[in-house]
């Protein structure tokens, strides 16, 4: 595993977890952890269960013992690491979005359909049960034709203009800011619930313009945006919405969607992620009603606990490595794929043109 930070302690608790909650194919080994700084990287290997720490992921992606490179670092090193790994013949796990742009993301698809490893990109959202519910129940047509995809996420953690320039908040690094970092989850759920997008109109915001380095006093520049506003059209006629923003005073993670179709409608909040809002015709009792997605016939929940007994946000990294162990196992692609990669950097793409163009622009 590249990175040990945020993501890296959540897919460090995923690979130890998986294989005590789901029949896997293989025992994850967690070898080697890399980062930056030898004392935090020896830290996060004792406290996330790493056998090993590196400070060069080069040499680690080349070692004989490695099979799987999960890469949880800042969006500017996705393409480097991804592309030496799947060189070196291993499955390729990587957060999103993808890549920082669409020249790298199509770097990386060439190089793991080259040496035809299994590749993933880390949209762990689409694993959340009530959404994977949310994609049974469209796919079995209980919503009919589709009309609307409302995407609306919302945080609020860099609302204090004191708040200092974090990596997310630098163009080179992030690539983008709430566009990419959470807007790219609206794209990639609207994409898999929805269908593909096929134009889009944009804004994109930044409310604060400057703020101090890390323990400085010094300021500096924020180049990317602090929220993004975004219309859509899909292949198949549907329209929709995508909002994202960092000043939502309130919102901790409020990853919302709402889906309206011609016999149903469906609506879901991380905040409340064990349930789904779902609407469809049943005469004039008809109404919103709360599903609670913990049964053992809702997907991923029969290897947890009891109907009620709920489950957590880190839960859904777990889903998601034992569905990329299983395609491992199985020789195929899962998805979100670095394919679903490069579609969803095509739409952040697009509405970055159409909000300097201030017109539609087509994905
Ligand atoms: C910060 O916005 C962040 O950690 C994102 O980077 C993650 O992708 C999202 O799942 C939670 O919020």
């Amino acid at each position: 595993m590249i990175g040990h930070r945020f993501m890296g302690r959540a897919h460090s608790n995923a690979w130890r977890q998986v294989a005590r909650f789901f029949e896997t194919p293989f025992e994850p080994v967690l070898k080697v952890v890399c980062g930056r700084d030898p004392q935090e990287v020896e830290r996060a290997a004792n406290e996330l269960g790493w056998e090993e720490a590196s400070v060069s992921w080069r040499e680690t992606v080349a070692r004989p013992d490695i099979d799987v490179v999960d890469v949880c670092t800042p969006g500017d090193t996705h393409a480097d690491i991804a592309v030496a790994a799947a060189l070196s013949g291993k499955h390729v796990l990587c957060e999103k979005p993808l890549a920082n742009t669409v020249a790298e993301a199509q770097r990386m698809l060439a190089a793991v359909t080259a040496t035809g490893v299994t590749h993933m990109v880390c949209h762990n959202y689409r694993r959340v049960p009530a959404v994977a519910l949310a994609k049974r129940l469209i796919e079995e047509g209980r919503l009919g034709r589709l009309y609307h995809f409302r995407g609306v996420y919302l945080q609020d953690w860099i609302v204090d203009p004191e708040f200092p320039r974090v990596w997310r908040l630098e163009k080179s690094k992030a690539g983008s800011g709430a566009l990419g970092d959470i807007a790219s989850h609206s794209i990639d759920l609207a994409r898999y619930l929805v269908g593909e997008i096929e134009e889009v109109a944009g804004h994109l915001e930044t409310f604060i313009k400057e703020r101090p380095l890390p323990g400085s006093e010094e300021m500096a520049p924020v180049d990317v945006d602090d929220a993004v506003l975004s219309l859509l059209k899909f292949e198949g006629g549907a329209v929709g919405t995508i909002e994202a923003t960092r000043f939502a005073l309130g919102r901790k993670n409020y990853n919302s969607f709402e889906v309206n179709g011609s016999r149903g409608s469906l609506a879901f909040n991380l905040e409340r992620m064990n349930e789904l809002e779902l609407y469809v015709e049943e005469g004039p009792e008809s109404g919103f009603r709360t599903v609670q997605v913990t049964d053992a016939s809702h997907p991923y929940m029969k290897a947890w606990w009891p109907p009620g007994h709920i489950i957590g946000y880190e839960h859904t990294f777990t889903h998601t490595v034992h569905d990329f162990l299983l395609a491992i196992d199985e020789g195929r692609i899962p998805s979100p794929s670095f394919e679903d990669g490069i579609r969803n950097q095509k739409v952040l793409d697009a509405v970055e043109r159409a909000a300097q163009s201030r017109s539609w622009e087509k994905v």
